[in-house]
């Protein structure tokens, strides 16, 4: 706090002078039309809705930029610990209304935009989704962010400023899934502050020598300039406003030529060795590792400007290097940052003149990793001759933390030659490959997963022999969280409404303290309560059919039960086991005379999300999906019973609208494979039940909620690596082991939606090893759906069951989760950039 963080002049003048937007309607409109006629050059008589949209984030942007600045301002002069977190993907969708609600400025801006001939929901439609990443993972990252800043904590994302975002999703008449890019910069970001003077070079490639004191130079190859642009992170109802700096990457000098070429997608940034194609393209992978090197390099170009960044920070409070530990901690999200631990070892050994152990110590206590799958599939390993090639100083400090490292467990387990080969941070093989879930947990302080049940499966199956040698204390869980600002407020307000009417509580209370819900548990025993609930349920399914009406031209019927699965394909998630369930309902009712069907309480189900590029089998069953929707929804035997929609290009966006619209979802995963899952926390909070297996954060919401008042079905994670082995060595003949889902494959397989051979790779998945246990988990899948039947026909109860599942979700809000990283992890506190201003 010495002079240096002072204006030059008076420091009250300077603040008098600074002003975002007035919280009145005249302010309002005064800001929105001057960015109109100066920011946007626009006349009144031609501003359409997009430069309404453009005109209202510029105005929104003021008030952020003033407090992002005080809140700068405010960690520079009292130089807390911080904590950053480095991921590769946030999937923050959109901005502009989460901005207004984090501000307490929506009611403002809606009377505001109204004066002036615009509407506040038409404004907001016009903002394309920032989708920054894949999924649960990125979506995770994005709701962190949004309860850092809520709960004032000193918290910074590091990210890369993709070109390009997750593919846009088409659907060709046959059912195949398109990708088309996603130019999601194309008509400028408000939300960004591009940061033209802080900038990094990294290098790659060249050659590393090693001197006889254990320093290494490095030197050659090629460098390339990391660009930082900033994105604000308001709070809910605080000053706060954190930073998201994202890299872009320019080349190092003059005008690159070799321009990425947008048609051709993927193939051309593989293909392409140019700087700008570093941070081109965001890899629309989800649950797979494969070494492509702009992937490398986008790792490494993220986790060097970074570091470097935050030394640089770290640096301008003049404590000595060794002291980093106190100030800084940094969560690894996923294996995806992982360089940064051999790049950090780099920086203190050639740059500082550490000794190894001293920096080996500041190292591990920096770092933090989260594991987010078990999947074998998803593990990231590098190929050595890769990393060697690319970054050749990097390996060796590598190797060096590999013998250091082993030499340490050998010492523990003498003569085990076995487990040294398991432990190794390098994978024999050819070629060899650094395992980089080893070196991420070596190299941090602790390592966690984001559910009970996974945190410990990590314990028990990939890393039992680092919690044997290392001991337990350093591994734990911290189940994940969603914002309830988003994922309530924003997305259900009509829901949020009630709740604070009836809970007699600010929603600027309970949105920051979700336990408070619990106050609605009696209100389920209030029968006109009851009916205020459903009649929004009921709105929510309406404006979720005019969504399907207006984009697709299709007739959704609304007085039926909503079934909703959204998530990424991937069969261990089993959407598989979905559509062959929705087919196995198709064909009961085809069985069934008038009378019994006039029993049968109607259902549409909905299905979203998309497949990798280059995922067969996942794309197979979009395919299956598409023909089974075609088929049903024109039979008129059993369409007014059953309704099948895939909706194409799922997005944040697009599941905003569809989980306040769901009466029930499905999260069926196989036993042990889905490590969370946090669209399941967003489904309950909006009192949709849930049906599902014994898996992730299903169990917590189970025990918080209580299991009378979920669907679990199927078998349980010990099970399933027998079932697995009986598969293979004690195989049963389909038709006997699962005569009903026998029947429906039979079906499928003789073209009774079409395409009859193309199915056979996708059926021959559950026909022969059924790797992800369609055949054992079908029929108690089936019963559970009939469960779920016979629950919805008593309207009462399923309404009070859906009162007391939101009542009951107060633990899954992530303000929760990374107070639990701040505490027990980074040793990091709130630090209020001034009393708390009050939003509404
Ligand atoms: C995903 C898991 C989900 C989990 C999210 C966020 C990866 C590698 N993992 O179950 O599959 O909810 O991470 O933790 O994307």
């Amino acid at each position: 706090t010495g002079k240096e963080h002072w204006p030059r002049g008076d420091e009250k003048v300077w603040k008098e002078a600074l002003r975002g937007v007035d919280k009145d309607v005249p302010s309002v409109t005064k800001s929105f039309v001057n960015h109109v006629q100066t920011s946007l050059a626009r006349q009144a008589y031609n501003l359409d809705d997009l430069g309404a949209y453009q005109a209202a984030a510029l105005s929104v942007r003021d008030n952020l930029i003033v407090n992002w600045n005080e809140t700068q301002l405010n960690y520079t002069r009292k130089n807390p610990k911080r904590a950053y977190y480095l991921s590769l993907e946030f999937l923050m969708g959109r901005t502009l209304d989460n901005a207004l609600l984090n501000l307490g400025l929506k009611e403002e801006y809606r009377d505001g935009v109204k004066k002036l001939g615009f509407s506040i929901e038409d404004i907001l439609d016009k903002e394309r989704d920032a989708a920054l990443g894949n999924g649960g993972l990125g979506r995770l990252a994005a709701c962190y962010l949004d309860s850092g800043s809520s709960t004032e904590l000193p918290l910074w994302g590091y990210g890369l400023r993709y070109k390009y975002g997750i593919f846009q999703q088409l659907i060709s008449p046959e059912g195949n899934q398109l990708e088309a890019p996603d130019p999601w910069l194309e008509n400028q970001n408000p939300w960004e502050l591009p940061r033209l003077d802080v900038t990094y070079e990294v290098r790659f490639y060249g050659q590393s020598e090693r001197l006889a004191n254990g320093r290494g130079i490095w030197q050659g190859g090629q460098e390339v300039v990391a660009v930082a642009y900033d994105v604000m992170i308001p709070g809910y109802g605080t000053k706060t406003t954190n930073n998201l700096r994202l890299w872009e990457s320019r080349p190092k000098r003059g005008f690159d030529l070799n321009s990425f070429n947008a048609g051709n997608y993927e193939g051309a940034v593989e293909s392409s060795n140019t700087a700008d194609a570093i941070t081109s393209v965001l890899y629309p992978n989800d649950h797979t590792s494969f070494g492509k090197e702009l992937r490398l390099k986008q790792q490494y170009f993220w986790t060097a400007a970074s570091l470097a960044d935050i030394i640089r920070r770290f640096k301008q409070q003049g404590k000595p290097m060794n002291q980093l530990p106190d100030y800084v901690a940094i969560q690894l999200n996923d294996t995806h940052p992982t360089l940064a631990i051999p790049e950090l070892m780099r920086i203190l050994i050639d740059e500082e003149d550490f000794g190894w152990d001293q920096a080996w110590s500041i190292v591990t206590n920096v770092f933090f990793y989260t594991n987010h799958t078990v999947l074998p599939e998803a593990l990231e390993k590098w190929p050595v001759p890769l990393i060697e090639h690319v970054l050749p100083r990097h390996l060796q400090i590598i190797y060096d933390i590999n013998l250091f490292f082993l030499q340490a467990v050998e010492r523990k387990y003498p003569n085990d030659r076995e487990r040294l080969a398991r432990m190794s941070l390098i994978e024999e093989g050819f070629p060899k490959q650094v395992r980089m879930a080893h070196l991420a947990a070596v190299g941090s302080r602790k390592v966690n997963g984001v559910a009970e049940l996974h945190s410990d499966l990590v314990k028990t199956t990939i890393l039992k022999d680092f919690v044997d040698f290392e001991g337990v204390s350093k591994f734990s869980n911290v189940t994940n969280g969603i914002t309830p600002r988003r994922w309530l407020d924003q997305c259900n307000p009509e829901l949020s409404d009630l709740i604070t009417k009836t809970l007699k509580v600010e929603k600027t209370v309970w949105l920051k303290d979700l336990a408070k819900l619990k106050g609605l548990i009696p209100f389920a025993e209030d029968a006109a309560f009851r009916k205020e609930w459903a009649a929004i349920k009921q709105r929510n399914k309406e404006r979720l059919a005019h969504y399907v009406q207006t984009t697709l031209g299709l007739t959704v019927r609304t007085d039926a039960m909503f079934d909703v699965q959204i998530k990424r394909l991937h069969e261990y998630k089993r959407q598989t086991l979905n559509i062959l369930g929705v087919i196995h309902r198709y064909l009961t009712l085809k069985a069934m005379t008038p009378e019994e069907k006039k029993k049968v309480n109607p259902r549409v189900v909905f299905f979203a999300g998309k497949a990798a590029p280059a995922y067969y089998i996942a794309k197979l069953t979009i395919r299956l999906i598409v023909n089974v929707a075609s088929k049903i929804n024109t039979d008129p035997d059993t369409k007014d019973y059953l309704q099948l929609y895939f909706l194409p290009d799922y997005s944040v966006s697009l599941a905003e609208v569809l989980i306040p619209a769901s009466d029930i979802s499905q999260h069926i995963s196989t036993a042990g494979t889905e490590a969370s899952g946090t669209s399941n926390m967003k489904f309950c909070l909006n009192g949709g039940l849930l049906l599902g297996t014994v898996d992730g954060a299903n169990i917590e919401i189970a025990e918080e909620v209580g299991e009378s008042n979920v669907f679990f079905f199927g078998h349980l994670t010990p099970a399933v690596e027998d079932l697995r082995y009986q598969h293979i060595y004690h195989p049963v003949p389909l038709e006997e082991k699962c005569p009903g889902l026998a029947r429906v494959i039979e079906q499928v397989a003789a073209g009774l939606f079409g395409d009859a051979e193309i199915y056979e790779p996708l059926l021959n998945t559950i026909r022969q090893t059924d790797y992800y246990l369609l055949s054992d988990d079908f029929d108690s899948y089936i019963a559970a759906l009939g469960m779920v039947d016979e629950a919805y026909q008593d309207q009462d109860e399923w309404v009070k069951k859906s009162i007391k599942t939101t009542a009951n979700m107060g633990k899954f809000s992530s303000d929760r989760a990374i107070l639990e990283y701040a505490e027990s992890f980074w040793n990091i506190e709130p630090s209020p950039v001034e009393a708390p201003k009050k939003a509404t």
